[in-house]
Formats: C-alpha cells, structure tokens, sequence
C-alpha cells in the first residue's frame, strides 16, 4: 500500500538530512512523524522513524559526557567527512579552528591533541565535517582511533612547510600503509584488509612565499597524482583556495529540486555523490519517488533549460531538477 505521504513530510525530511546536531534530528523527525497521515500504508515508516528517534535520544544521553566524539566512530554529519592526518606538530588542530567554529588545544609542542575532535566546515550552502587527530607516530597502529581514518571520506594530510614536507611525506605513507591505509592513486598490490583512500596534501606553514618550491618536492615524491597545497594557517595564504579545493575533492554534486510551476527550493541541496543519476536522486528523496519516477525536466546539466531527461541522465553540481511521476 502506497504511503502517500503530504508534502510536509517531505519538507521535514529534508530538513532533517541537512540537520548538523541530535537535538535538530530528533525535532525534525518528530516533524516528519506529525505530518504523516495515519493508515496502514504508514505503518512501516512510522515504526522506523519512532526506531530512530529513541536510537538518537540515547546517543544524546551518552555523548553529553564528551564533545569530542568516540575513540571508534565519530557519526558523519553533513556532505562529507574530511579528516585530518600528519606527523606531530604540522599544524593538524591549528587547521581545525582556522576552517571551522572548533576551538581544539594548539601549542608549539608535539601530541598536543591526544583526542578525535570533530568541527563544521561552511561551504557555500552545504557544511563539510572535518576531524582533527592526534598526530601519527610508531605506536599509533594500537590506538582505537586509527580504524576512524578507514572510514573517512578524505584524508588531508597536513605537513610541515617549515621542515622537509618531501621527506615526511614518504615516511607518513610509509607508515599508513604499515596500518593498510593507502592512497587511491598507489598502484602496487596491498595486502589484504587494506583500503585505498582519498587523499589531499596540505603544505602548512608556508607564511611567506616559499609555498610554490615545496609544492614541486612534494610533487616530485609522490608521482603528482595526489593534490597538493600550500597553506598558512598563521598569515592566511592559502586558506580560501584550502576550502575550495575540500569540496572539489570529496567529489560531491549538489541537486535542488523544484515543484512543476514552482520556484526552486535554492536553500537545502540534495547532496549526492559526483555521477549520480535523476534515479539516484529519487532514492534519496524516497523510495515512492523512485518506484513511479517516468522523467524529469532538468536545468543546469541538459542541453537547454528545463529539457526533459532520462532516469539515466548524470547530474552535475547546482542542477535544478524537477521529478514527474
Ligand atoms: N609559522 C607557522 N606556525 C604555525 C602555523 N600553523 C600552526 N603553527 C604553529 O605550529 C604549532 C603546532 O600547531 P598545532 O595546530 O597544535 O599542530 P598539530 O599538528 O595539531 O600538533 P599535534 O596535535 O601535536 O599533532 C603551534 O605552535 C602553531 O602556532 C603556520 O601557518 N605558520
Ligand atoms: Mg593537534
């Protein structure tokens, strides 16, 4: 039986994708459960929502006691999560508070940050969740965060400028792949168990204009298929091109939806991975959505203005799409 659910529900469900803390979630899922008519065909959908309401309430209980996240996981929130890696004192956490509200532990000595802390990264009109670590040394394999780096959605690997950012870079991939963390682009065999991550380079440090001549040593050492950039958290050079280049590589598209007749909602994209199609756009809206899609009429990625397109059609970052059913 189909859900037939009012356009509140749907308006509620968005908010609550682009909800950034527990207490937002759990409101805007009480939204959601408000403007669900109540029948049969509802019931399934209900029992989840009220599954993960208590599920949050909980998860609100226990992690009052500290803002920093579990040693194991830490909830990805926003459009993606980008976490921080490097030896000690490159300037990991100074990155934190320059790109986001976070206020971590900063300090001219090394294993200053002894635990995860996670900030929001405005871009634009979506936020980018970035984790800051403890640095990366030899016993770090036997620490419980280690396994957090396998499930992030890049890695920005920050080195220092003011040493040999060359020279630390081959012995922190050495070291990754130790633990079975290797870049996207390595082109050797990796042992079993291993993953392949997306990876950027952040030269930090760079204050004055030494930047360019590093970058080239970096490069050189790591087979220029890795993006690298040379930034200074302490004069600024380099922060906006920083997050910029972020968001280019989580390789996300932003999709706004808009109603046949209506204006677009230009507020709250759909955020999706980059090459997903008019399809992979109506599963994430709903499921409803996806079963008695026929086309849709798309702006921005089609030949013309509001040409109409094939489930198949890939989407491209600012697309406005209308579905018809
Ligand atoms: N000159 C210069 N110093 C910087 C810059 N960014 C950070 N620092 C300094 O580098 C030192 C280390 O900074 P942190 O941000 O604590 O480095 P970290 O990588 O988080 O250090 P750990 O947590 O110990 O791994 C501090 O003294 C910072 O003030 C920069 O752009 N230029
Ligand atoms: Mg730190």
């Amino acid at each position: 039986m189909p859900a037939n659910l009012p356009p509140a529900y749907f308006a509620a469900e968005k908010e609550y994708k682009n909800a950034r803390t527990i207490p937002e979630k759990i409101a805007t899922l009480e939204e959601m459960l408000a403007a669900m008519p109540h029948h049969k065909g509802t019931d399934k959908l209900r029992a989840g929502l009220n599954r993960k309401i208590a599920q949050l309430k909980l998860h609100a209980e226990s992690s009052t006691k500290t803002k920093r996240g579990s040693l194991f996981s830490i909830e990805k929130q926003g459009a993606a999560q980008v976490m921080l890696v490097g030896m000690p004192n490159t300037g990991k956490s100074s990155i934190l508070a320059a790109l986001t509200h976070a206020t971590p532990d900063i300090a001219d000595y090394s294993y200053t940050t002894t635990l995860p802390e996670v900030g929001m990264m405005p871009y634009e009109d979506i936020q980018v969740q970035v984790v800051d670590l403890p640095p990366i040394h030899e016993d770090i394999r036997k620490l419980p965060f280690y396994n957090l780096l396998r499930n992030a959605d890049l890695l920005m690997v920050v080195l220092d400028g003011s040493g040999d950012p060359a020279l630390e870079i081959t012995l922190l991939l050495d070291e990754l792949g130790e633990g079975k963390v290797f870049s996207a682009f390595f082109d050797g065999d990796v042992p079993a168990g291993a993953v392949r991550k997306r990876m950027m380079l952040v030269i930090n440090k760079c204050d004055g204009g030494e930047g360019e001549d590093l970058v080239g040593g970096v490069e050189a050492a790591t087979g220029g298929k890795i993006g690298i950039i040379a930034v200074s958290t302490a004069s600024g050079v380099g922060m906006d091109d920083l997050r910029e280049r972020i968001f280019r590589e989580v390789e996300i598209t932003r999709v706004y939806t808009k109603m046949p007749g209506k204006k677009p909602d230009m507020k709250a994209p759909y955020v999706l991975p980059a090459g997903s199609t008019v399809m992979d756009l109506a599963r994430e809206i709903h499921r409803d959505f996806s079963e008695n899609l026929r086309f849709a009429r798309v702006w921005g990625s089609s030949r013309f203005d509001g040409q109409s397109v094939h489930l198949d059609h890939v989407l491209l970052d600012g697309d406005i799409v209308e579905l018809h059913m």
